[in-house]
This record gives C-alpha cells, structure tokens and sequence, in this order.
C-alpha cells in the first residue's frame, strides 16, 4: 500500500533529511505534501526527480493523508497537530510538545517498538529529543540484562541541534572571529565559536536545563523504568553535525566491559567502534555525521565504583536523532496499517 504523507517543517534541517530518508529508503510514498510557514512556501524542492512546491500549513487539509510528520517546533505541533489527528492522520511529531503525555507512546522502533500498535489510541507519535535517542539505544540491552539504577551523563551537543539558525551561527561567528569582525550573537546565550556552553533550552527552578530533565523524564518513560535516576549536563560545542556523550551508568548486577560490548554490539541500530590500541573511538564529525548508526566505544569499567561502567555514544542528532528515527517509525507504522 502507498501513503499519502505529509512533512510539516520540510525546509527545516530535519525535514530535509525525512524527505531524503523517504527517498532513499524507498518509503511507499503515494502524495506528499512538504508544508512550511507562510514564509517558506513557494519553495521547490525535489523528491525522486520530481519538483514540489512548498505548501503553506496554515491552509493545508490533512484528510486523505496518512502520516504526517511534524519538524517545525513545539508552537507549530501545539497549534496544528490535532488538525491532522482529527482527520485520522498518524502524527510523528519531532518536537517535545506531546513526549510527556502519558498515552502518547513515546518510541524508539529497536526499543520499544511494540508501543505502535496502539497508534490507534491517540494518532498521535512521539518522537524522543536527539540526545535521549542514542543513549537509550545504547543502554537498553544492559538494563535488560542487569537493571541500570543510576545513569550519570555529560553531553557535548552539535548547533544542528538548534536547526539550520544554529549551523549559520556557528559558521557566521567562526568567519567573523577569524576576519577580526564583530560577531552576531542570536541563537545561543553565548559565542559558541571556539567555545562550549553549558546550556541547551531553558532553565527549570531546579538548576537543571529543559534539555537535560528532557533525558531524566524520556528514558524513565522509554525503558518503562520511572526508578532509574538520571543525572545529566547538556553541553554546546561548536561542532555542525552529530551530538557525543560521555555515559556512566551503576548497574544492580556487575557486568564487565566485555559483556556490555557484547550485548550492544548485537543491538540493531548500534556500532561499536572500541579498540583504543588502534585508536578506535567514534567521533561527531569524523564517525557519525551523515550515518545512521549510533556508534559506541571507549567502553570500560569504572575504577571508583565496584558495578560502574563509563562508555562514549555518539551518532548524527539529525538522523537517528531526529529524521531517521520518525522514518523508522513510519515504517513500523506501514507494516501495521497494511
Ligand atoms: C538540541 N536536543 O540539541 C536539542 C534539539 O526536544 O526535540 C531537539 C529538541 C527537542 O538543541
């Protein structure tokens, strides 16, 4: 059966990668529609050889069309999601707006996957924020197998994590720095050229950042375990494409290094890339940019704590992060509606 789908938000950084994945995925696409705001409609882009004209949302009607994914913020989901669920589109929305609603399954296929057959529940699919995604690919086959009660996490965000303004900040601040001109500052709190900061989304009353309880309360709600305690930093770096983190995690059974290798490596989506010796690790820009796998290495024990593991995940934020993961999804979702 082909689909009609809709990508709201298709100019957006991960919107043109969901219409890339479709493609090259060879997604049984029937009608597509690519919506944008007002003041991005009117733009062409291609789609197997075929050019297609942006469509403004504002006056676009979503029957007839069955998935529909959302890329385009949190206001644009709260405002026109439900449009589409009234018309019994699937929504995959890419924005934190839904996450935390208790019947709204929040997935990652190889995961939880089995939470789509109540798609029929809400129409209505999360999708996890980026730094979640990779880090709960990682470590759920060793929570299976030895119950992760603790999980430390620092973060070392891309700007592409911010959309396409936050690539043009970095690339506009780093030419200014380098020609001696004044730099232009709008989508982060700070220069982030030659800098880090440790701030992703607002802060909350408890010190901690929007982005980083965004990881306590997602991996509580997608490894089904609201027990497990998660202690993050979310941090910026001026790196365009693919989020890094460094994990810790405290088991309640010791497993060694080698038995956490193993169990990742035969996870589907994950690559471990672990051989110091050869100076085997991952890395943003040099591993996971444009790829789809999540990439695991520097695994090993901890020397402070008897049932403690430290491991280094990265992947591309804009594809299993974000585009590929609601494909995903869509796929999953086909096999169901068939
Ligand atoms: C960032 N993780 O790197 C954010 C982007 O909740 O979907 C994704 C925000 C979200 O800035």
């Amino acid at each position: 059966k082909e689909l009609n789908i809709a990508i709201v938000g298709a100019t957006g950084a991960v919107g043109r990668v969901i219409l890339e994945l479709l493609e090259s995925r060879d997604f049984p696409v029937n009608k597509l529609a690519l919506l944008a705001s007002a003041n991005s409609a009117g733009e062409v882009m291609s789609y197997k050889k075929k050019s297609l004209t942006v469509q403004p949302l504002e006056a676009f009607n979503f029957k007839g069309y069955d998935m529909a994914f959302f890329t385009a913020g949190s206001r644009v989901s709260a405002q026109y999601a439900s449009r589409a669920v009234d018309a019994k589109c699937v929504v995959i929305d890419n924005t934190s707006y839904f996450r935390n609603e208790e019947d709204v399954p929040l997935v990652v296929p190889e995961v939880n996957g089995a939470e789509l057959n109540r798609y029929q529940d809400t129409y209505l699919i999360a999708n996890p924020n980026c730094s979640t995604i990779q880090m709960v690919l990682a470590l759920a086959p060793i929570h299976k197998a030895a119950v992760i009660e603790r999980i430390n996490v620092s973060t070392y965000q891309s700007v592409s994590g911010a959309g396409q303004k936050g690539i043009d900040e970095l690339s506009a601040q780093t030419r200014n720095l380098l020609n001696f001109k004044p730099l232009q500052q709008q989508v982060f709190s700070g220069q982030i050229a030659f800098n880090v900061l440790p701030h992703i989304d607002d802060f909350q009353d408890n010190g901690y950042t929007r982005e980083e309880m965004k990881m306590v309360w997602e991996t509580q709600k997608i490894l089904d375990d609201r027990s497990i305690q998660v202690n993050p930093t979310c941090v910026r770096v001026p790196v365009f494409y693919g989020h890094a983190e460094a994990v810790h995690i405290e088991t309640r059974d010791k497993m060694t290094a080698g038995e956490a290798r193993r169990l990742m490596a035969e996870m589907d989506g994950i690559e471990i890339m672990d051989d110091p010796g050869a100076l085997r690790y991952p890395s943003p820009a040099l591993t996971a940019a444009g790829h789809d796998a999540v990439y695991v290495g520097r695994i090993r024990e901890d020397i402070s704590y008897p049932r403690g593991l430290n491991m280094w995940i990265v992947a591309d934020n804009i594809r299993k992060g974000a585009a590929l993961n609601s494909v995903q999804i869509a796929e999953k979702l086909l096999t169901l509606m068939q």
